[in-house]
C-alpha cells in the first residue's frame, strides 16, 4: 500500500491487464470478488466421482452443461440478473469456452474502433502465444461424440460451405464450418486462468485479494484516488489507495463495470439518483457539481439467438448431460481421470458455421451456428427419442443494428433496462431468412428430424413467440463504449472521458458484437488495451 495499479476484476480482460502490468513491474492489487475456480488456482468443488484428483467442476469441460443444473451455484453473481460468473476467471471459469481469434472486423473503424486499434495483429499473436486454440481437445489427439459434428456437416455440404479449420482463417466467416474450437489446454479448462495468472501470481509485486468486493472509486474530480472496498480490514473505510500517479482498471465485466462507474457518480444522472437514494451507497457518492455524465449503458448488444432441436438416428445426446455429475458413464470418467482424453475432454459443442447475409436495409450481418448433443428444452407434437436429440444455436453476430440499455434497479441489481434483442426489426428479418435457409435441406439429410419448432409451428411464429430471455447469448458487450468523446465512455486509451486515471478494460469497451463467441476476441483487445495505457504518459 499504496498502489501504482488497481485491477478490479478476473475475467477474460482483468487477467491480461493484471499480468502485463506485473510484467511491466509495477506494483499492482488485483481485486476479485470470488473465490478460486480451477484446481490449480486452489478450487476444490468437485463431484463424487472427481474425488482423489485435483479436478474440480470448472476444469473439466464435459462439466459445463451443468453449470446451469447445480442446486449450489455460487459462481454466479447475486446482484447481476443475467449470468455472469464472479469467481476467479469471472466468464471464462463457467462458459462454454468456444474460442475464436478475432477477423480484422472485430477491431475496425467500420465496427466503431478507433484508428488506432486497427493493427490488432500483434496483439492477437501475442495471445495465441500464451493460449493456442484447440479443436480437438482430448489429450489422445482424438476427437469424441461427433455424430452431431457428421450431422450438420451433411447438412451444410448442400448449401455450399467450405469445411475448414475455423482459427486458421479467421477472416474467412462466409459459408464456413469447421470442428468448435476451445481455450483448453491438456484436456482441461484453460483461459486466461491457467496462463496469464499463473504467471501474474508468481510476481513479488503483484498482491491478489479475493473476495474483495469494489463498490466505487473515490475521486476528487477527475482524480481518482482509490477504490472503496467492502473489506475494511483492508483500509479505513475499506478504501485501498493508489501512488500520487497511479491508476485504477476496471474489468469488473459488462454490467458490473457500470455499476462501480453509477457508485462513483459517473453515468447518466438517472442512474446516478438511484444510488444517492440507497442509503448505503448515497454517502460515498462525490458531490453533485463532480458527477460525470457519460451514456454508460447505452449502446448495448448480445448476440440475438434461436434454438433450432433435431433427431438423427446416428446422435447419442449423451442424457443430454443430465448425468455426467452424479453418475457419468463409468469407461469415459475412468479416462477422463486417467490422462484427461475422451469426451469429458470437449464442453458440449461439436461444430460451429458462419455465413454472411445481406438485409433489405443494405447491410451485412453474419449468422454463426453452433451444433452439439441434447437440448435445454424440446415443445414438439411429434413422437421422438430422446437418445438422438441435438440442438442447432442460431445467432446473429457482426453487424447487428439492435441495442439495448443496461443499468441498475433501486436495490443496485444490474440488469437490463432496454432489452438488446431486435430493437430493429431487420435483424429479426435476417435471422429468420437465415434459419429459413439451413433448414431447406433438412429432407435431403436421411433420418434428420426437425422436432423444435415442429410442423404446426412455421418458422416466424416460432421466431416471434420466442421468449424474449431465451435470445440471450451472454455476450454482452458495448456498455462502456470506446469511441469518441461525446458519444462514448473510454477514450482510444481506455480512459474514462473526464477522468484523469481511470480505465476500463473488459467486454464493456467494445463497441459492437464481435464476429464469434467473445472470450478471445476480449482477452486480444486486453493485450492491446493495456499495451496503451502503458504507453500513455503520465502514469506510473
Ligand atoms: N464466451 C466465449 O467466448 N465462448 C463461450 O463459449 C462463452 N460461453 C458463455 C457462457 O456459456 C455463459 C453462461 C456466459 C455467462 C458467458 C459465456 N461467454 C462465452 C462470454 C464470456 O465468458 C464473456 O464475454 C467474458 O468472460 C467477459 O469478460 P470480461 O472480462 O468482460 O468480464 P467477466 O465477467 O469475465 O469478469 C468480470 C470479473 O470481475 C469477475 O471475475 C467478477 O467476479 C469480477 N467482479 C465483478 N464485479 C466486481 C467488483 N465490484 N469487485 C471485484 N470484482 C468484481
Amino acid at each position: 500500500i499504496p498502489y501504482d495499479y488497481i485491477v478490479v476484476g478476473t475475467g477474460a480482460g482483468g487477467l491480461v491487464v493484471a499480468d502485463r502490468l506485473s510484467e511491466a513491474g509495477k506494483k499492482v492489487l488485483v481485486l476479485e470478488r470470488g473465490g478460486p475456480s480451477l484446481g490449480s488456482a486452489g478450487g476444490t468443488y468437485q463431484p463424487a466421482w472427481l474425488q482423489g484428483t485435483s479436478l474440480t467442476k470448472f476444469d473439466v469441460p464435459g462439466l459445463f452443461e451443468t453449470m446451469f443444473q447445480d442446486s449450489n451455484p455460487f459462481w454466479w453473481c447475486k446482484d447481476v440478473n443475467v449470468f455472469a460468473g464472479c469467481i476467479l476467471g469471472g466468464g471464462t471459469a463457467i462458459n462454454g469456452a468456444l474460442y475464436w481469434y478475432p477477423p480484422d472486423s472485430d477491431f475496425s473503424v467500420a465496427n466503431g474502433w478507433p484508428k488506432s486499434w486497427a493493427n490488432h495483429h500483434p496483439y492477437t499473436a501475442k495471445l495465441k502465444a500464451r493460449l493456442p486454440a484447440t479443436d480437438h481437445p482430448s489429450t489422445d489427439g482424438k476427437r469424441y461424440l461427433m455424430q452431431v459434428a457428421d450431422v450438420t456437416a451433411a447438412l451444410l455440404n448442400k448449401q455450399n460451405y467450405a469445411n475448414i479449420t475455423i482459427n486458421d482463417v479467421p477472416d474467412w466467416k462466409d459459408h464456413v464450418y469447421g470442428y468448435s474450437a476451445f481455450s483448453f489446454i491438456d484436456g482441461k479448462r484453460a483461459g486466461p486462468i491457467a496462463t496469464y495468472y499463473q504467471t501474474a501470481i508468481k510476481r513479488p509485486n503483484l498482491t491478489y485479494k479475493q473476495y474483495t468486493t469494489v463498490l466505487n472509486v473515490v475521486r476528487d474530480g477527475g482524480k481518482i484516488l482509490g477504490v472503496r472496498t467492502n473489506d475494511t480490514s483492508l483500509g479505513p473505510d475499506g478504501v485501498i489507495p493508489l501512488t500520487p500517479k497511479g491508476r485504477v482498471v476496471l474489468a469488473a465485466g459488462a454490467y458490473s463495470t457500470p455499476r462501480i462507474l453509477f457508485r462513483s457518480g459517473i453515468g447518466p444522472t438517472d442512474m446516478i439518483n438511484i444510488v444517492k437514494n440507497d442509503p448505503a451507497a448515497g454517502p460515498a457518492l462525490p458531490p453533485e457539481s463532480q458527477w460525470i455524465n457519460l451514456p454508460v449503458g447505452d449502446n448495448v448488444s448480445d448476440n440475438p439467438s434461436i434454438n433450432l432441436v433435431f433427431t438423427h438416428p446416428s446422435v447419442d445426446a449423451y442424457d443430454n448431460w443430465a448425468q455426467v455429475w452424479t453418475a457419468p458413464r463409468p469407461s469415459d470418467a475412468a479416462q477422463y481421470i486417467k490422462d484427461q482424453s475422451g469426451i469429458f475432454a470437449h464442453a458440449s459443442p461439436r461444430l460451429n458455421f458462419w455465413r454472411a447475409m445481406g438485409g433489405r436495409d443494405g447491410k451485412t450481418r453474419w449468422l454463426q451456428g453452433t451444433a452439439r448433443p441434447g437440448a435445454a428444452s424440446v415443445t414438439t407434437s411429434y413422437p421422438y427419442n430422446v437418445s438422438n436429440i441435438m440442438t442447432i444455436t442460431t445467432y446473429l453476430s457482426t453487424g447487428i443494428t439492435s441495442r439495448g440499455r443496461i443499468g441498475i434497479d433501486a436495490a443496485l441489481t444490474a440488469r437490463p433496462l432496454v432489452e438488446p434483442w431486435f430493437t430493429d426489426p431487420v435483424d429479426k428479418e435476417v435471422l429468420i431468412q437465415g434459419i429459413k435457409d439451413l433448414l431447406v435441406n433438412v429432407k435431403d439429410v436421411p433420418g434428420l428430424t426437425l422436432i423444435t419448432p415442429d410442423n404446426t409451428t412455421t418458422i416466424d411464429d416460432y421466431v416471434n413467440s420466442y421468449p424474449t430471455g431465451g435470445l440471450n447469448s451472454n455476450h454482452w458487450v458495448g456498455s462502456c463504449s470506446i469511441g469518441a468523446k461525446g458519444s462514448a465512455v473510454v477514450d482510444e486509451w481506455t480512459k474514462v472521458y473526464g477522468t484523469d486515471n481511470l480505465f476500463i478494460i473488459d467486454a464493456s469497451i467494445i463497441p459492437t458484437i464481435p464476429m464469434g463467441n467473445p472470450h478471445g476476441t476480449i482477452m486480444a483487445m486486453a493485450e492491446q488495451g493495456v499495451a496503451k495505457v502503458l504507453a500513455l504518459s503520465g502514469g506510473p
